[in-house]
């Protein structure tokens, strides 16, 4: 079977065309003015080195201009000259590697041995001069490459293509560098194979002697610009970019065994990241085989991953953890600027991008982290986006994510859209976040289900319904909630188009939501939401005069500009769900008054509710019809034995989108699936849902549906089809049957499809549509 490709490799499967050209515009703009403005530099105090060392190991200088490699080393008259002599030795605990300020080195790659220890880090960083520029590795390419003669990937030499390289190495902490690795500023490169990383920190498993410690601890990056690092623009199977945290095996992920090959304790703040490809900051596995025909697994639903989809990082505990990355500027990034995967405890915060996906033609986003869990983006600025079909989006809630959330951010200015959505997540939730002017796409995409619900709440989306593609673009698989949003839209011709594949939001839940339509139109597509609003929000500022380049810290500020005035008919009106958190994107708690407003910002108005509770709870709402089959015996002539036994009948009447019932592997059509309703039912819809997932397609061709007939003693035909089941199929138009048993039954199976029969739900309604 067909499945989905990696992400990096979705645009193929979408049948997206490359846009190079369009990607390769602006590549080579200079720098603008906001990259000198977030530079550290402007506020720099005196240099670290200039401090005596405390961190009880001994110093050592650098000088690219008076050193000399044959000198102690160990004090700024005695400095070494080359990177090189720093390269060729051990460092102890607590050692510090001092780089002079004002200082050049180029060609040269600076990757210093030994490790610290807990409590005495090595420290990499300046002396001199504070007002000097920044010691400066200019590597200019000169670093290994990672591949082999047959365009394989090198164990001996993946992970060494640093201006800074560090391989199972831990207890480090580098700031005050200035650092590039390009061979020509001036050219872009495209095509070819050039792996060049500013800082690289590697775990390579296969270098890893047997039994060592494979937890890589303590890293600090601070304080360090990173610009020109070039290369082409496709997947070379590596990642590479400013700050590269990556785990290498060349074998499978189950010869590594559990618990180990992570980083942990990891923080990474306030540098910047210029011109850079392709990532600003990245985290993740890289290989370990998970390409391979065996290396996919069942999770506990008896859903199949594939080996790139990574939940082996989840079930064998491999995430890196503990991970911290806050005040980065990132600006000109070739791909995804800050591309997290692969890793749980993290929390993203106060990150700016500044244009991403600007030299890459294969998909990516501007912050995400994929196949992570317990993890927090907020208070992130991203715009700038690319006008291309490769997602493109600052934000994405991607795969196979476990209590991943994004709140309080701030995007605008993305031609892509908002967010991308990939499912086969749990726990999905973006909640009081601000988009102004993101169009193209909001939630973009869904190529699987997910294991629980997703949450849109409180957002504000501010957009131009003439230039927006869609609300969403496929069709939601898992039940998604959409509370106490603002889809503000400020086209006075075109109203909001929702949606572009019929059935899209089927899925979907709306409740609460304020509709604004400048035109004063409303589409025939907004979905219906009793308890929503189509009412003029009465923003603080005005939506056009939205507030770009206040810097990242002053984000609260900027949002402020879409809080409620006193007299917003969407205060208190929206309802309480404990997926709101506790606070607002301005700070303000959750919630005052007879109920939370719509909207990413609370008014403090009225008395503050210290504990909210939810005491009309969305999710037992349902579509005020009542299936009749629910929790009825279910039984099927074949059930796949695989999956640890998970699928089985039973999932067919437990209401729950995300369960499913197999056929095995040689079932004989028909294959029949019986529900027992104990007792005469009558109803007049059957509903019907395969099992339609990414490259999972549906199976069934032809079926009918049966009443036992208790007088004759025998099944009889009330209904049948011909052109298939498929996702979410409404079976009417047989008039009311009233039967004590519902048999399906599947007889035959659409040509393509080699594959035997799975579904998620039989439901019957009386009085349905
Ligand atoms: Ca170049
Ligand atoms: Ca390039
Ligand atoms: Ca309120
Ligand atoms: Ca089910």
């Amino acid at each position: 079977m067909t499945r989905t490709a990696p992400p990096v490799a979705r645009a193929l499967r979408l049948g997206l065309t490359a846009l190079l050209a369009a990607l390769l515009a602006g590549s080579l703009a200079p720098a603008p003015a906001t990259a000198a403005a977030h530079s550290p530099a402007a506020a720099r105090k005196d240099l670290p080195g200039n401090s005596p060392n405390r961190t009880g190991g001994k110093d050592y200088y650098l000088d690219a201009t008076n050193g000399r490699d044959d000198a102690a080393g160990t004090s700024p008259r005695t400095a070494w000259r080359t990177l090189a002599r720093a390269n060729a030795t051990a460092f102890a605990p607590g050692d510090r590697i001092l780089l002079k300020a004002g200082e050049q080195w180029h060609d040269e790659q600076l990757w210093p041995k030994g490790s610290g220890s807990a409590g005495r880090p090595i420290t990499i960083s300046a002396y001199g001069d504070p007002s000097a520029r920044r010691p400066y590795i200019a590597t200019n390419g000169k670093v290994p490459s990672p591949f082999k003669a047959d365009g394989t990937k090198n164990p001996e030499t993946v992970g060494l293509t640093g201006a800074i390289v560090l391989r199972n190495q831990q207890y480090f902490e580098i700031d005050h560098v200035e650092l590039s690795n390009d061979d020509d500023f001036a050219t872009d490169i495209t095509t070819g194979s050039y792996v060049r990383d500013g800082i690289a920190v590697s775990i390579n498993a296969d270098l890893l002697e047997p039994g060592a410690d494979s937890v890589m601890d303590h890293f600090r990056v601070t304080d360090v610009h990173v610009h020109d690092l070039d290369g082409p623009s496709t997947w070379q199977k590596i990642h590479y970019g400013g700050v590269n945290f990556q785990v290498f095996g060349s074998r499978s992920y189950k010869e590594y065994g559990t618990g180990g090959h992570h980083f942990r304790d990891v923080r990474i703040e306030h540098n910047t990241f210029v011109n850079v490809e392709l990532h600003a900051v990245q985290f993740a596995f890289n290989w370990f085989a998970a390409d391979g025909r065996d290396a996919g697994q069942y999770d506990e639903s008896g859903k199949f991953h594939e080996g790139w989809e990574q939940l082996w990082v989840r079930t064998r505990d491999l995430y890196s953890r503990d991970v911290h990355i806050s005040h980065n500027y990132a600006e000109s990034i070739g791909q995804g600027a800050f591309q997290f995967a692969n890793s749980k405890h993290m929390t993203a915060e106060y990150n700016e991008v500044n244009g991403f996906l600007e030299r890459y033609d294969a998909v990516s986003c501007g912050l995400y982290l994929w196949a992570g869990a317990d993890s927090v983006m907020q208070y992130n600025e991203v715009y700038g986006g690319p006008d291309n079909e490769y997602d493109g989006t600052p934000w994405d809630l991607e795969y196979t994510n476990f209590n991943v959330t994004y709140q309080f951010n701030y995007s605008h200015d993305n031609a892509a859209g908002w967010m991308a959505y990939m499912g086969n997540s749990s726990n999905s939730v973006a909640r009081y976040n601000l988009s102004v002017n993101d169009n193209g796409v909001l939630v973009k995409n869904m190529l699987s289900t997910n294991y629980s619900p997703t949450y849109f709440v409180n957002n504000t989306f501010v957009y131009d319904g003439a230039d927006l593609d869609h609300v969403h673009d496929e069709t939601f698989l898992s039940r998604v909630y959409f509370l106490n949003n603002i889809f503000y839209n400020t086209s006075k011709t075109e109203p909001t188009p929702w949606y572009r594949r019929t059935g899209a939001l089927r899925q979907a839940v709306f409740s609460n939501n304020d509709y604004f339509e400048a035109g004063g139109v409303h589409s025939g597509q907004e979905p219906a939401d009793k308890a929503g609003l189509r009412a003029d929000p009465r923003f603080a500022g005005d939506p056009a005069k939205y507030v770009t380049g206040a810097g990242v810290d002053r984000i609260r500020k900027s949002a402020a500009h879409f809080a409620l005035r006193a007299d917003s008919p969407l205060i208190d009106a929206g309802r309480y769900n404990p997926h709101l958190g506790t606070e607002d994107f301005l700070g303000t708690h959750v919630y005052h008054g007879e109920a939370p407003d719509i909207g990413m910002a609370e008014r403090r108005a009225g008395k503050k509710v210290r504990n909210p509770v939810d005491i009309d709870p969305i999710e037992e709402e349902g579509d005020g019809r009542v299936n009749l089959a629910l929790g009825k015996p279910a039984t099927a002539s074949s059930t796949h034995p695989g999956a640890n036994g998970t699928l089985g009948a039973v999932n067919l009447t437990d209401g729950d989108p995300a369960t499913r019932w197999a056929a095995a592997d040689d079932a004989a059509y028909p294959i029949t699936l019986d529900v027992d309703f104990g007792a005469d039912t009558t109803f007049d819809e059957v509903y019907l849902d395969e099992y339609t997932d990414s490259g999972t397609n549906p199976r069934v061709r032809t079926f009918e549906l049966q009443r036992w007939d208790a007088g004759a003693g025998a099944w009889a035909t009330f209904a049948s089809g011909a052109d298939g089941i498929g996702h979410d199929l409404s079976v009417t138009g047989f008039g009311a049957v009233t039967t004590a048993r519902l048999r399906v039954a599947l007889t035959g199976q659409q040509p393509s499809e080699v594959y035997t029969p799975t579904l998620t739900e039989v439901a019957v309604y009386r009085g349905g549509a």
